[in-house]
């Protein structure tokens, strides 16, 4: 191995969300000099205004750092489920990673779920208990936890806090002495070869690829093919993340950085394939390892509110989808709402952080529809087809058979609640598998539930409930199973006896009396009242199943006619009802579906 390499530590750092990745990664900036002082801000690698907002990590971010002569390459993750596609891509640049763990709440879902995914890669794994200047920090009792998961002994633990940057310097040793230097994989051939974990649209430099480099150097000019997509083009410009691009023209073996590819479309540029060195034929190269493909869990359509401004959308999500590896899309186009584009997400979250970029970053006014799990039918004539949209249902006169998507869901709470997580499960049709216990430590110990249960729950209030019925110390997470049998019907919801396609659902046939009424009942509080009456309806197959009314807004007209002129007066109560008339007819356009309908419909 060379000098060089030898000197590199890649590594991640991986935990359950709020445990602390970010923060913690501020410290080590501070602590290696990377950020100037007056530079520095809170969790200064999330960058985009909507993960500030929020205060959650959405994207992976790599940045590098001297420190006593060695170059560490951090990559920051998100802990949200809904992310995870991100954390997995992140551990195969990397070959440490760091697992934190807040020791005032203990192991939790995704911690599990994030370290399997680092076992697999047989990452080294260093545990740190995090947060533990707070006052209900409980240190023994975690290290007790992370020793059970692991393995490990306790000294291998490292307690830090990112507050006050307690063992910060101790983690960066751990990562130096504990961690493995990158290795060159070794093959036949001698090209420079780097895998792409993720790319960017940047409007100066167009198409950027994020790459570990696993064999040879890159540098500036050179001619790069990408082995998967065939794609040729020159290194235009590389450089290593600080956490701004910097350029340095050359990126070394084992090193991650940055390459501006010169790729003229974004689709030429696909996170999982590997970028090498290499002009005319390449098929004696062999490809680096890459991603398994990602399995959207919802769906949604998004329209462009203006018909006009379809190419626009077009444009913008070509850009973020690059930016965003786990989003999948197709054009649709629907009668009520024109052309527009069937999207997967892996969860609420996602669909919701992609519709505000939309808007944020390329100013798009949109509609869309409700989040929808793909069902499976079989229809009576043999033919097997997927649904991603209850408006594709087809008639239930040619159905056999309706499938819907289950998954295999992990609760991770305090025994104290395990009964009121049982009956939230039982309620959303959940089948309860087994219990493993965490921790033994005595009655005040956690419980690691396992369930089985249709996906559809999920994606509703799911999340929201179990983190209510926990006082917030429940975590979930979930992955495909299977499909299984449903019996589950479309149900059509009208404003002003016009069907709105967007709020279209399919639900249970035992349940949908119950959803049809709490449907019409929240379209009524959020309407705004209108001259006239507005009528909300749910519908089965034609058949209203339920229906409320809001009643009109009666202006006054003749408020300021004191007295006298009758005909005046009733000359400008027949033009109010004229006005009235105009309105109705005016169908669909004259009823403001607001844009938050489907959340408050979802979350109910
Ligand atoms: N007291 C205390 N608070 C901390 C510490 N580390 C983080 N926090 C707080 O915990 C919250 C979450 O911190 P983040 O660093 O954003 O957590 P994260 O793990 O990056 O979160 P995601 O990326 O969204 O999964 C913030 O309000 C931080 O201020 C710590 O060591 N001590
Ligand atoms: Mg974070």
């Amino acid at each position: 191995m060379n000098e060089e390499i030898s000197k590199i530590r890649n590594f991640c750092i991986i935990a359950h969300i709020d445990h602390g990745k970010s923060t913690l990664a501020d410290r080590m900036l501070e602590t290696t000099g990377t950020v100037e002082k007056r530079k520095m801000r809170d969790q200064i690698l999330d960058g985009m205004d909507i993960e500030r907002e929020r205060g959650i990590t959405i994207k992976l971010q790599p940045v590098t750092m001297q420190y006593r002569g060695y170059q560490l390459n951090l990559i920051d993750t998100p802990g949200h489920v809904d992310f995870s596609y991100e954390v997995s891509r992140s551990l195969a640049a990397v070959e440490t990673a760091v697992l934190l763990v807040d020791c005032t709440q203990g192991i939790q879902a995704q911690t599990l779920a994030n370290l399997y995914l680092a076992m697999e890669q047989d990452l080294t794994i260093i545990p740190v208990v995090n947060k533990i200047d707070l006052p209900a920090a409980d240190v023994p009792k975690t290290k007790k936890e992370i020793m059970d998961l692991l393995g490990c002994a306790e000294d291998e633990i490292i307690c830090a806090s990112g507050k006050t940057g307690a063992g910060v310097q101790e983690i960066l040793d751990a990562v130096l002495a504990r961690g493995q230097a990158p290795q060159e994989t070794i093959y036949a051939g001698d090209h420079s070869r780097a895998l792409i974990f993720d790319s960017k649209y940047d409007t100066y430099r167009g198409v950027v690829a994020y790459v570990r480099v696993f064999n040879g150097t890159l540098r500036k000019g050179d001619r790069i093919k990408l082995l998967f997509t065939g794609a040729a083009s020159e290194i235009l410009d590389c450089g290593i993340f600080k956490p701004d691009y910097l350029s340095t023209g050359e990126l070394r073996p084992g090193a991650i950085g940055y390459i501006v590819t010169g790729f003229k479309q974004v689709a030429d540029c696909r996170v999982g394939d590997t970028l090498a060195i290499a002009a005319g034929d390449t098929a004696q190269i062999p490809a680096l390892p890459g991603y398994k493909e990602v399995r959207p869990m919802v769906f949604a359509s998004i329209f462009p509110r203006e018909g006009s401004d379809f190419k626009e959308l077009r444009d913008a999500m070509d850009k973020l989808k690059l930016n965003d590896a786990a989003l999948v899309y197709e054009p649709e186009r629907s009668d009520a709402l024109g052309f527009g584009f069937r999207c997967g997400f892996l969860g609420l979250l996602h669909l919701e952080v992609f519709q505000e970029r939309l808007h944020r970053e390329y100013n798009l006014d949109l509609i869309v529809t409700m989040p929808s799990v793909a069902y499976k039918v079989m229809k009576s004539n043999g033919e097997e087809i997927v649904i991603r949209s209850p408006q594709r249902l087809p008639d239930p006169n040619h159905i056999d058979i309706i499938e819907e998507p289950w998954v295999k869901l992990d609760v991770i709470s305090p025994k104290s609640y395990m009964g009121n997580i049982i009956k939230l499960a039982q309620e959303k049709r959940g089948i309860y598998k087994n219990t493993e216990y965490l921790s033994s430590a005595g009655d005040d110990g956690r419980v690691l539930l396992h369930y089985e249960m249709p996906m559809s729950a999920i994606l509703t209030d799911f999340y929201d409930k179990i983190k209510s019925i926990s006082a917030g110390y429940a975590s979930i997470n979930y992955e495909y199973l299977d499909y299984r049998p449903a019996d589950v019907v479309k149900m059509d919801i009208l404003v002003a006896e016009e069907p709105i396609e967007s709020l279209a659902t399919i639900v249970y046939q035992d349940d949908a009396q119950r959803q049809g009424r709490e449907v019409v009942e929240i379209l009524k509080k959020s309407l705004a009242r209108e001259m006239f009456a507005i009528k909300s309806q749910s519908a089965i197959g034609g058949k209203i199943i339920a229906s409320e009314t809001l009643s009109a807004m009666r202006k006054d007209v003749t408020a300021k006619l004191y007295g006298g002129d009758v005909s005046r007066k009733k000359k400008l109560l027949e033009k109010q009802k004229k006005g009235k008339k105009k309105m109705m007819a005016a169908g669909k356009g004259s009823v403001e579906i607001p844009p938050d309908t489907f959340v408050k419909i979802l979350k109910r």
